[in-house]
């Protein structure tokens, strides 16, 4: 069967006709073979605009209904995706080119944050504050907060828009979403999966809850100028983020960015080295390199190099890649040819400046216009670019170091701060890097990689990733406003601050 073919049937099973895939301008290709699996209708300026108001008349009548009714919602919403989670896993496969553990581990990380949104449902409280006045009270309350626009990217496409819609649907808000113009489709099959969850709820879902705009750069922008939409949640590059983060600004509305990543890994001289190298291998080849927590620096104690470096080498001398659909590889393709010519501009450059790179080259699969590559593991001189910028592709610079201040340094000085990890056995170490003057990272973990958060923390990062926070910890509060109210139940009317004003 061709991918196509499957492409529809899957999607067919999920609930999306298969006359939606067919007579539009936007192609869409599978990366692992680069066959067209779709040409879809992209949406007009007026009809997304029309989108956005009418998520905004549905966030008017679902604000009112109550936090926990509201969970119940995402409960279905989480057991229709158990119900599906094989025939979305596989989409993810056949869109994003990646394995296919990787692919459902996606949808299970949806599952995962619809389980904490039910039980959130019912925790969305504030506090009681103490108050100078006599007989007053005052506290804080949560109210839903309106449109929340999700602007996805293709590498995570689908776990990244439920960490947003999880939340905001109980936190009574509507939701609409720009999926990556890379893949529509599984934005289609998601969007599908939420219709059954709410016939299954019934009427007290208001129609409009949920809106998918199919298209370009520009139906994004329609989305983050919208003064209906107080809040836009975006991930993709830090060039993406320029922009939108100031756009949003100027109208005064809330931004959650999730943007580029440097991260980097640290490997002490008590690491425990068998593990460093379990961890580094996921966290810089899986995914093909594609996950903003990838790793993609890697300073390693000159004490344990020569221990470590060569077997790095031999694992990465022998990952196997291939086609995640027909093969138990563990290394599917890049996205595109784009994403192939930046990596091959990378490691040139990183040629330049003294690197010694191995592997990096194409594995050539009877698909031209599918880009499967050897991971690249280049060992540098010294952090100088292109080392300082995130190249969305398989490669990991490797530096070594002495100095654990020093390194503590090297570690920080990019723009990016996402995700970091050191790998170590001291205490002191593992505290320092964790601590006020450590990883300036969203993300620092100790003897795990930089890849793979669980939904329960909050995800995001510091400085060009955008500083935002999704998921989990209390990340739900970007998705309500928050009033404070003061009660006064005395028969007087004292001022705060001693003021006094007796007309
Ligand atoms: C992303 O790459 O945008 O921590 C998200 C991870 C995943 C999420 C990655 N849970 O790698």
């Amino acid at each position: 069967m061709t991918i196509a073919k499957e492409t529809a049937e899957l999607l067919g099973k999920l609930g999306v006709a298969s006359d939606v895939l067919k007579g539009g301008d936007l192609i869409v290709r599978s990366p692992v073979t680069g066959e067209k699996i779709a040409a879809l209708k992209t949406i007009s300026p007026a009809d997304a605009a029309k989108a956005i108001d009418g998520a905004h008349k549905a966030f008017q009548t679902w604000r009112l209904v109550p936090g926990p009714k509201r969970g119940e919602l995402v409960r279905l919403l989480g057991e229709e995706l158990r119900a599906h989670k094989a025939e979305l896993g596989r989409l993810v496969s056949i869109e994003v080119g990646k394995i296919p553990s990787e692919g459902l581990g996606e949808v299970q990380e949806m599952i995962d944050i619809c389980d904490f949104a039910v039980g959130l449902s019912r925790q969305l409280y504030g506090l009681t504050i103490a108050t100078e006045r006599p007989g007053h009270r005052m506290m804080e309350t949560w109210h839903p907060l309106g449109v929340v626009g999700v602007i996805s990217a293709f590498n995570f496409p689908v776990a990244v828009w439920s960490w947003n819609t999880a939340l905001a649907l109980v936190c009574g808000d509507a939701v609409v979403w720009k999926p990556s113009e890379k893949t529509p489709l599984t934005a289609l099959a998601c969007e599908a999966i939420f219709a059954r969850a709410v016939k299954r709820f019934g009427t007290d879902a208001p129609e409009g809850l949920l809106s998918v705009l199919i298209g370009d750069r520009a139906v994004g922008e329609i989305l983050v100028d919208h003064p209906k939409v107080p809040l836009v949640s975006a991930t993709g590059s830090t060039r993406m983020g320029r922009d939108v983060g100031p756009r949003l600004a100027k109208r005064f509305a809330r931004a959650v960015l999730e943007l580029g990543g440097n991260n980097a890994g640290i490997v002490a001289p008590s690491a425990d080295l068998d593990m460093a190298l379990r961890a580094i291998a996921f966290g810089a080849m899986g995914t093909a390199g594609q996950r903003c927590t990838t790793l993609r620096r890697l300073f390693v104690h000159d004490s344990v190099y020569d221990q470590l470096v060569p077997r790095l080498k031999k694992a990465y001398q022998s990952v196997s890649v291939g086609n995640p659909l027909e093969t138990t590889s563990l290394v599917g393709p890049l996205i595109d040819k784009a994403a192939f010519d930046a990596m091959q501009k990378a490691l040139a450059e990183a040629t330049a400046h003294g690197g010694k790179v191995t592997g990096g080259t194409r594995v050539e699969n009877g698909h031209p216009d599918a880009y499967y590559v050897h991971p690249a593991l280049v060992e540098m001189p010294k952090q100088v670019s292109p080392v300082t910028e995130e190249t969305f592709a398989p490669i990991l610079y490797v530096m070594k170091y002495s100095d654990f201040d020093a390194v503590l340094d090297e570690h920080n000085a990019v723009g990016a701060g996402l995700s970091s990890s050191i790998f170590t056995r001291d205490l002191q170490e593992s505290e320092r890097f964790l601590g006020v003057d450590g990883s300036d990272c969203g993300i620092a973990n100790v003897n795990i990689g930089t890849s793979g958060a669980e939904i329960g923390g909050a995800f995001g990062g510091e400085k060009e990733t955008g500083g935002g926070r999704e998921s989990g910890s209390d990340a739900w509060k970007a998705y309500m406003r928050r009033a404070t109210n003061t009660v006064n139940y005395s028969k007087a009317l004292p001022l705060a601050q001693g003021v006094s004003f007796d007309i």
